[in-house]
């Protein structure tokens, strides 16, 4: 038979069956198409929820990281403590597990995860599966995260309007009770008071070497305060009036500065601030700094100006204009062997035997050979 016969006797046989034929083989393929487009654009049903809920409590602790009945002494009464959003859930298994591989299954040290939400199911879940310290979660009290009564709405709303695109988070307030938080409260939140040390951690870091020596037990031993691996600039927009604010602090409370501070390292040559701050979403620090009077004098006296909110002051060069004044440099330590990325920068060891033995980040990317890094200056001091 040539094709045209065929498409002939085809043609043929559809008009012999009538009506019924065509409209079957259509209902067919109007069914195929409409099952098509569920596959397609249907939303994929939630299996990673289903999957964390599934997990009993019963199952998580015989997880590879929390075998039963195994009793840790610690040497020092110390916690992670993460500020996160539930939706940071997978950012957040993706950084506990490094840490965990690279330090903390050898040394399960407990965890608070604080946050401005309840934390779901899932997400208590899915930490209890990747953590092998205990996890504690608590809620964030709103008066710690909010725009303080005596804070000018109308004013506010002008400065984050202004500063708008200008500078990252320019025209958030969310961002701003974030700063406002880290640098005024979390250390209040009584799932910490059965600590003396935490290392602040955040969703989406990594950790690039193994972690070989105990870092809160380092902390304790040498008599350090405030431990960083990264420092920088700040962008001179979000802190315009900080630095005049300090120094009114510093006038009004003469007693508060510690007598071999570290002032000369955040001041610049014409006796302005010079931006440099500890980037403080690594942090290994001592809880009773932040609980001092003099800490707490200070954050009262900056929450007062008004500026995590007119301006948008971080909490980075909070905490790091706080220990200029109240420490002195012995009291701070540079973590220089722990590799440490939070975007756009990070730590890598640059000792070439450390580096090569224990790490998988390139040192000539620390942040140490950057221009805006002050680490260089604050070892000179
Ligand atoms: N619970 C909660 N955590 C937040 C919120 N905003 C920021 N964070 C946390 O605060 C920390 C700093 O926020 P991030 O977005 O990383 O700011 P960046 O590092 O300055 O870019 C991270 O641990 C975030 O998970 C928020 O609205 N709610
Ligand atoms: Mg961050």
């Amino acid at each position: 038979m040539t094709a045209a016969m065929m498409m002939a006797a085809q043609r043929g046989s559809t008009s012999r069956q009538g009506h019924a034929y065509p409209n079957t083989a259509r209902l067919v393929l109007l069914l195929v198409m409409l099952a098509a487009a569920v596959l397609l654009f249907a939303k994929p049903p939630p299996i990673e929820r289903a999957r964390m809920l599934a997990y009993t409590p019963a199952q998580i602790r015989e997880s590879r990281l929390k075998p039963a009945n195994i009793e840790i002494k610690h040497p020092v009464r110390a916690a992670y403590v993460i500020l996160v959003r539930n939706s940071e859930l997978h950012e957040l298994r993706a950084t506990i597990r490094q840490l965990e591989d690279q330090f903390n299954a050898r040394h399960r040290y407990p965890y608070v995860f604080l946050n401005n939400k309840p934390f779901t199911e899932e997400f208590k879940r899915a930490m209890e599966w990747v953590t092998s310290g205990d996890c504690h979660f608590g809620l964030v009290p709103y008066e710690h995260w909010s725009m303080p009564p005596w804070v000018d709405r109308v004013r506010a709303k002008w400065a984050m309007a202004m500063l708008g695109s200008k500078v990252p988070y320019g025209d958030s307030e969310s961002y701003r009770k974030m700063c406002r938080y880290e640098s005024g409260f979390f250390f209040r939140h009584p799932l910490l008071d059965d600590y003396d040390y935490y290392w602040r951690v955040e969703p989406g870091v990594e950790f690039s070497c193994e972690i070989t020596h105990d870092p809160f037990k380092y902390m304790a031993d040498n008599k350090k305060t405030y431990g960083f691996t990264i420092s920088l600039r700040e962008i001179p927009l979000t802190v315009k009036t900080l630095w005049k604010t300090t120094n009114a602090f510093r006038a009004s409370y003469p007693e508060y500065i510690a007598p071999n501070n570290m002032l000369s390292w955040i001041t610049a040559s014409n006796g302005d601030y010079n931006l440099c701050h500890f980037w403080s979403n690594f942090e290994i620090a001592s809880l009773d700094f932040f609980r001092s009077p003099q800490y707490t004098a200070y954050f009262d006296f900056l929450d007062r100006a008004g500026g995590f909110f007119l301006e948008r002051w971080g909490d980075a060069p909070v905490h790091t204009l706080a220990a200029a004044m109240f420490l002195n440099k012995t009291q701070v330590h540079f973590f220089d062997n722990i590799g440490y990325y939070h975007r756009p920068f990070q730590n890598c060891p640059t000792d070439p035997q450390f580096n090569m033995q224990h790490c998988f980040c390139n040192p000539n990317r620390s942040m140490i050979h950057n221009e805006d890094s002050c680490t260089n200056a604050w070892l000179q001091l």
